[in-house]
């Protein structure tokens, strides 16, 4: 996909997917190195054989496409493998975000490398189309509103939260989005109408009978990007609040000389503001 696709896919819905990143062959061997990590815990930068995989360029440079800017990496990122399904719901990851959509832009990503197929079955990642830049009807703002200022008139728009999709992603696809957009993982597919995407609060209800297969185990690379700014310092200084963030990052070890060269090399500033050792 060329840049100003890329760009107009991702300012009109919030996200783009990008199809055949990554050969068959490339994702034989990222599943392999996942079946032989000795242990999930950390960041993606902290498992050595990884590493390559989310420094590569293909990655990268859709994110400054998107990003425009020095990219920052902060440690918020993780190998999945998952061999049941996990759990669903649909909700932004953006932190203590508190302006108006629908004016300003939000400078954190998230990607997701899926290594198994989610064209036909089940267990991939359903978002709403638009919805990174749509008031909502979160807690946040309901109790903005009725106790705060709300962001100008709250309006019959806000309901309009962006059609529900579950997305085509195919092994060797990369998935970006916004984290203003509402997404929800472990999409169920149904058997027939394969396209049609269920609320996931009833997605648990609905009959296996009923459903595709999903692919297990289910092996995942995410991670958050981001431009330096305020945003993003105030949602790593959120993210670090948690306990159980806090236990993540500190087994992260992309504060070791190997990764910084690497990101020197690919023009990408680490911050440490989460991990603090
Ligand atoms: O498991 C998934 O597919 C979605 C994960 C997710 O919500 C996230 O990484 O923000």
């Amino acid at each position: 996909m060329d840049k100003d696709k890329i760009l107009e896919n991702y300012n009109r819905d919030g996200y783009v997917l990008l199809k055949n990143v990554f050969s068959p062959e490339e994702i034989r061997s990222i599943r392999e190195k996942i079946t032989n990590l000795s242990s999930l815990e950390g960041d993606v930068l902290s498992h050595e054989s990884l590493r390559e995989v989310l420094l590569d360029e293909r990655v990268l440079e859709p994110l400054r496409i998107i990003l425009k800017g020095k990219l920052v990496y902060f440690g918020d990122s993780c190998v999945q493998s998952e061999k049941k399904e996990g759990t669903r719901g649909f909700h932004r990851d953006s932190k203590e975000d508190f302006e108006d959509p629908t004016k300003t832009d939000y400078p954190i990503v998230r990607l997701g490398i899926y290594t198994q197929d989610h064209v036909q079955h089940g267990g991939g990642l359903k978002v709403r189309q638009g919805s990174y830049k749509r008031e909502y009807f979160g807690k946040q703002n309901i109790s903005r509103a009725l106790f705060g200022k709300p962001y100008g008139p709250l309006s019959w728009k806000a309901l309009r939260i962006g059609k529900s999709i579950n997305l085509d992603i195919a092994p060797g696809d990369l998935i970006i989005w916004n984290l203003r957009t509402w997404h929800s993982g472990h999409a169920v597919r149904l058997k027939f109408f394969r396209r049609f995407s269920i609320n996931p609060k009833l997605e648990k209800h609905i009959p296996k009978s009923f459903l595709r297969p999903s692919i297990l185990p289910r092996m995942v690379i995410f991670s958050s990007f981001g431009v330096s700014s305020k945003e993003l310092d105030t949602y790593v200084a959120e993210r670090a609040k948690h306990p159980s963030n806090a236990e993540f990052w500190k087994k992260c070890k992309f504060d070791s000389p190997e990764v910084e060269l690497l990101c020197l090399q690919k023009g990408i500033e680490l911050k440490y503001d989460g991990i603090k050792k």
